[in-house]
């Protein structure tokens, strides 16, 4: 048999996903909105850290996500909250930021919004009210809204969507009476019954987000929602920052104080600062300004739950 009689393997080729590459137009457009945004306010850009003997404790259960290192066990980020309050104690900035990726192994979740590996956008400010964060990130998000309107009128086009600017005011709920009206699926509820986006407050979840001293039992936390369904945009509070009411915090949800001992540490010593802040699922942001049904078209290698990687 000749060189010639073999047949010629045919060069495998992906189709070419174009939808994709407009939806990453918009992405790449949406960050650098954020970029501008976020630098004009003075708060500066750190790196990612994915591994470290500390991460968030999350509100829901998931599996173990770590390695061992040299002895040590390290956990991949859930998110960067812990190391967002203690770069905003040890730098002299008026806020920081982080294009983050979190590795969440999520237990029996699977919604249209959900991956296992996303990036979210992590920003931390200091001596800041909850209050005022969610003002500087109602006009993060008409910024980004409005620049991806601007600048990506083509690729909006050619995949069929078009960008509404958020409205001011944004509504605000309460969380308990949310739950009261609609049960506790009081989210998925509202979100699809809001036009613009909105915020919910005082939610009772992880340790670091401030309890008002003056009235136990009520956070002074937020989480901001897309309308028509999407859910949830971004996710934060003010933070609590003094030891013993960390401590308290810890043990009352059940939490092994030694998860977190660099991070009590320093609160012992009394070196983490009041702040407030807030992350934002980036494949969340595109997802909505792009209209798709499941958060798995927004990206070339997606990580859904209960389904393997092949990639
Ligand atoms: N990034 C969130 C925050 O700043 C925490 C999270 O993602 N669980 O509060």
């Amino acid at each position: 048999m000749t060189y010639q009689s073999i047949s010629k393997p045919k060069h495998r080729q992906f189709g070419k996903d174009e939808q994709l590459v407009d939806i990453y137009r918009i992405q790449s457009q949406a960050l650098l909105a954020a970029h501008e945004f976020l630098d004009k306010e003075k708060i500066v850009q750190m790196m990612p850290i994915m591994l470290s003997p500390i991460t968030d404790p999350l509100n829901h259960e998931v599996y173990e996500a770590s390695i061992e290192y040299l002895g040590q066990r390290l956990q991949l980020t859930k998110s960067m909250i812990l190391h967002k309050q203690i770069a905003i104690a040890k730098l002299d900035v008026r806020g920081i930021y982080i294009i983050s990726p979190n590795v969440r192994l999520e237990k029996g979740i699977k919604t249209d919004r959900h991956l296992l590996e996303f990036s979210q956008l992590d920003i931390e400010v200091r001596d800041i009210t909850g209050d005022t964060f969610r003002e500087l990130m109602e006009s993060l998000m008409i910024h980004i809204f409005s620049c991806v309107k601007r600048h990506c009128s083509r690729e909006c086009e050619k995949i069929g969507v078009e960008i509404h600017t958020p409205d001011r005011p944004f509504n605000v709920y309460s969380s308990k009476k949310l739950r009261k009206q609609y049960g506790r699926d009081f989210e998925a509820i509202i979100s699809r019954k809001e036009s613009n986006l909105f915020w919910i407050t005082d939610f009772d979840r992880e340790f670091y987000d401030r309890e008002d001293p003056n009235n136990r039992g009520s956070y002074k936390n937020y989480d901001l929602y897309y309308p028509e369904g999407y859910g949830e945009a971004l996710s934060g509070g003010e933070r609590d920052f003094e030891y013993p009411v960390l401590l308290r915090k810890i043990l009352e949800r059940g939490q092994d104080p030694n998860d977190f001992a660099p991070y009590l540490e320093l609160a012992k010593a009394e070196q983490l600062r009041p702040s407030a802040g807030g992350g934002m699922g980036i494949e969340r942001l595109v997802r909505f300004l792009t209209k798709r049904n499941h958060i798995r078209e927004t990206t070339l290698f997606p990580r859904v739950p209960e389904e393997p990687i092949s990639l």
